[in-house]
């Protein structure tokens, strides 16, 4: 049964909308941090954990997965990796008698953010079929249930195992190796929802799904464009690497529909400069794309450069194109055919402007594209990514200092998650690997990616629902819909920190089994453990959180999948198809797991003695070491891609769903976005001035946001998300944008990325309706 989004929660009556801000940074945010720290942690605490984030001794930010510098400031966190660590160190509690408390129904009226302000779980817990309550549930039993849940299928593709991008490389590669063990690949992951764009468009031209620039390349860089990304919020400390790169000389290029505070001027609170003199200003070009108009930017660039190529040469680097590329020829042609004036239509901007860009790129020695959530969420970012790898493959910027490709990841170890095989598709060399390690056959058949999952469980397709972290149910598209496919399964179970809407949209009978955080003290049979992460430029580190654990019996994410392991495989050693490993010593050392992880995935040899004592190490990466290409081929893909663009009916808007100051994801920190002037509340929807008039609304009104879906068969569905009020706001005419998760249940689940199939939530086309009043 379906049941409407939470309203409970929702009094957004005193929401106030002021300027918005045209610096990030500075003393005022550190001061909302602080105060978000205390109010989680106190004063003690807040100090003690603060200056362990991102220590060589200390803990891997759960933030973001912006690498650190090789020289650590004594407080190298930012506003919201400060405000990530206070949410995970809080030091309120849900409880047994918490959950005696509220009933799963009650929960259930409730909005992420009172969720998560309620505190860290501490005791596993169980939903049985038909109660009202969750009930404690001893940690063997616990896990037990899912052990016999998964024992009893009669088809391992009958369960789903989620993974959100937090779970450490040790627990991440125990948890493929349960799942595979058990006989299935669905392995769905948030990067579903995140750079698989990134990851289908660079496997396919480039040979690798990572991204070839290090920290260094960023400050050494003659331009940098940015597009498609906040980083002001949502990758703080990429500012300080902007700021670095400028003051060395480099030029930046912002491209997004909005003006966002991050990426025209920062203030370092790290040097007098950034809190006395006005902060560096980062931008030097902002281009006010339209949403979806990017294939068309880049492409346009790239036709620029071919003209000047044809009249005066000196553009193109030949001998790289010679050596290390294929494809040149047709992509050539492809530019020569592509008309300015649809690049015009597609990106908003003239021709003039447009070459006047295309200019600064020819007359780059090195280049480098970053880009995130609004290039990789639309529906064709496969092949707008292709264009910006051959737009660099042009001028030889890959594999050479201060140049290459960056897409800049979410989740702080969701790359590494992938390096480890959570992954629906896997390679067949990883398995093979695997299969010998383990002395096992592990299944070669796809599993499901996140957005096929959701049909599966609708389908009636799944039993068993696992989630290693995150927040299944609000963070992906089509709300009602996953919702009701949720409610479905047999078992839920959900292996989290914090309480959130998972937990409350249940199978039949739903698991909650908590767990250890980035920030807390591991201590197992062989003593205090760390565990590894790789960062968004394929550094690996060690993570040791010191705090003392919400509950003294949690266990680590690692501990649980041992277990889970042991209590699935341990009685059938002599079966002939089950993976083989001593489950009892893995879950007390976690240096055994990181020995079978150095003997399977490429690159990690000598493992321990590389992250011994704080040590990083860089993963090989053919394109950036030796410009080496793992295509069949052996080079760089040139590709020739069509163009597309969204084009957006009369009288409707095209909405991207994005995120606010405050939230982590579904994490709800606050109700403010300070950069944009809003605060007090999330139900805002930030719209064109004259986009607002032309449809006879006002400034502040409050309206629904209807979208509208032509299904396979051609029947036109709506989804509805109610009560938002109207911003006036400088985005582009016909672009709309409001925060995510509130409008996730406007996005159709078969909204999808062409190849990747990733949701279109930067691309939905929404009615704006006057309510009734
Ligand atoms: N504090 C904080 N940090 C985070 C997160 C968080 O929620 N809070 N989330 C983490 C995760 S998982 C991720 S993936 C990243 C997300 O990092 P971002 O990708 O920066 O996140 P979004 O808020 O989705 O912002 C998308 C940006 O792209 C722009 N944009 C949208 N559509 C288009 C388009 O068609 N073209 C162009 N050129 N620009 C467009 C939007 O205006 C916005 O500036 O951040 C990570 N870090
Ligand atoms: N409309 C729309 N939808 C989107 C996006 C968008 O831009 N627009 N962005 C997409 C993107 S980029 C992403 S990455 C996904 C995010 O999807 P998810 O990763 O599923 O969501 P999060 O909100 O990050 O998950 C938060 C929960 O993770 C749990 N958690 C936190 N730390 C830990 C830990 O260390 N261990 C465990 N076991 N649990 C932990 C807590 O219980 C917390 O409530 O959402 C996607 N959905
Ligand atoms: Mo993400």
């Amino acid at each position: 049964m379906a049941t409407k989004p939470p309203a409970h929660d929702i009094d957004e009556s005193d929401v106030t909308v002021g300027s918005r801000k045209k610096v990030a940074v500075g003393v005022p945010a550190v001061l909302h941090a602080l105060k978000i720290s205390v109010d989680q942690m106190g004063v003690t605490r807040s100090a003690q954990t603060l200056l362990r984030v991102n220590q060589k001794d200390g803990f891997d930010c759960p933030g973001c997965a912006w690498p650190e510098e090789d020289k650590r400031h004594i407080a190298e966190f930012c506003e919201n990796g400060a405000k990530a660590v206070a949410e995970e160190a809080t030091v309120r509690r849900v409880d047994a008698a918490f959950f005696a408390q509220h009933s799963v129904s009650e929960l259930n009226e409730h909005d992420d953010w009172w969720l998560g302000q309620q505190g860290r779980l501490t005791e596993p817990m169980m939903l049985d079929e038909g109660a009202t309550h969750y009930r404690p549930i001893s940690w063997d039993d616990a896990l037990q249930t899912v052990a016999d849940a998964l024992r009893a299928l009669d088809d391992p593709n009958e369960a789903i195992f989620y993974t959100s991008g937090r779970t450490s490389n040790e627990a991440a590669f125990l948890y493929q190796l349960l799942v595979r063990g058990t006989g299935t690949n669905n392995l769905p992951d948030c990067s579903n929802m995140c750079h698989e764009s990134s990851g289908s468009a660079l496997v396919e031209t480039i040979g690798i799904g990572k991204g070839t620039v290090s920290l260094e390349d960023i400050h050494r860089a003659d331009l940098l464009i940015v597009a498609g990304q906040n980083p002001g919020t949502n990758h703080p400390r990429m500012l300080s690497a902007l700021e670095k790169a400028k003051q060395n000389g480099a030029t930046i290029i912002a491209v997004n529909p909005l003006p966002e505070a991050g990426l025209m001027r920062f203030e370092n609170p790290q040097t007098p400069r950034g809190v006395l003199l006005g902060g560096t200003k980062l931008a030097d070009e902002f281009v006010q794309i339209r949403l979806g108009g990017d294939q068309a930017l880049f492409q346009a660039i790239a036709k620029h450069l071919f003209e000047v190529e044809g009249e005066r040469g000196g553009v193109l680097d030949r001998s790289f194109i010679e050596r290390h590329t294929s494809g040149f020829d047709d992509f050539e042609r492809a530019m020569n055919d592509a008309s300015w004036s649809e690049f015009e239509t597609a990106t908003g901007i003239d021709e003039t402007e447009l070459r006047r860009i295309a200019e600064i790129v020819r007359g780059s020695t090195s280049t480098i594209v970053c880009w995130a959530m609004g290039l990789t969420q639309h529906k064709h970012s496969v092949p707008t990514l292709r264009d910006v790898v051959n737009l660099l493959l042009m001028q030889g910027n890959l594999g050479r200092t201060g140049a290459g490709l960056c897409p800049v990841r979410g989740h702080s170890n969701v790359q590494g998650d992938r390096t480890m095989g959570i992954y629906e598709k896997p390679h067949e060399g990883f398995l093979a690997s695997l299969d010998e390690e383990f002395d096992f056959y592990a299944p070669r058949e796809h599993g499901y990616d996140t957005v096929e999952a959701i049909r599966a469980m609708r389908d009636g397709k799944a039993r068993v629902f696992m989630a290693m972290g995150g927040n299944f149910v609000s963070a992906t598209p089509d709300t009602l819909v996953t919702e009701a496919a949720m409610r479905s399964v047999d078992l839920t179970v959900q292996v989290s920190t914090k309480l959130n809407r998972s937990h409350a949209v249940t199978g039949k009978r739903a698991l909650i089994i908590p767990t250890l955080g980035r920030t807390d003290r591991d201590v197992r049979g062989t003593g205090e453990q760390r565990v590894t992460v790789e960062d968004s430029m394929s550094a690996v580190h060690g993570s040791r959180g010191r705090l003392r654990p919400p509950a003294d019996d949690l266990l680590s994410e690692p501990a649980i999948l041992a277990r889970i392991c042991n209590l699935v495989f341990g009685d059938r050693a002599d079966s002939p198809n089950v993976p083989r490993a001593d489950w009892r010593r893995l879950e007390n050392d976690y240096t055994l797991i990181r020995d079978h992880i150095s003997r399977v995935v490429p690159g990690f040899a000598d493992y321990e003695a590389r992250i011994a004592k704080g040590r990083t190490f860089v993963l090989p990466n053919g394109p950036r070491d030796d410009r080496t290409f793992a295509t069949p081929d052996g080079l760089a893909h040139f590709t020739a891609n069509a163009l597309e663009y969204p084009v957006i009916p009369e009288g409707r808007v095209l909405l991207q769903t994005l995120r606010s100051h405050d939230q982590y994801n579904t994490t709800i920190y606050g109700k403010d976005d300070r950069y944009r002037g809003v605060h007090g509340g999330r139900r805002v929807v930030f719209v064109n001035r004259d986009d607002i008039a032309e449809q006879g609304l006002s400034d502040g009104e409050i309206v629904d946001l209807v979208s509208e879906w032509t299904a396979h068969d051609g029947t036109v569905e709506e989804r509805r998300a109610e009560a938002f009020r109207v911003i006036a706001y400088d985005t582009p005419r016909g672009n709309a944008a409001a925060y995510y998760p509130e409008t996730n249940v406007l996005v159709p689940l078969d909204s999808v990325a062409d190849t990747s199939g990733t949701p279109t939530s930067k691309s939905v086309i929404v009615r704006i309706e006057r309510r009734e009043v």
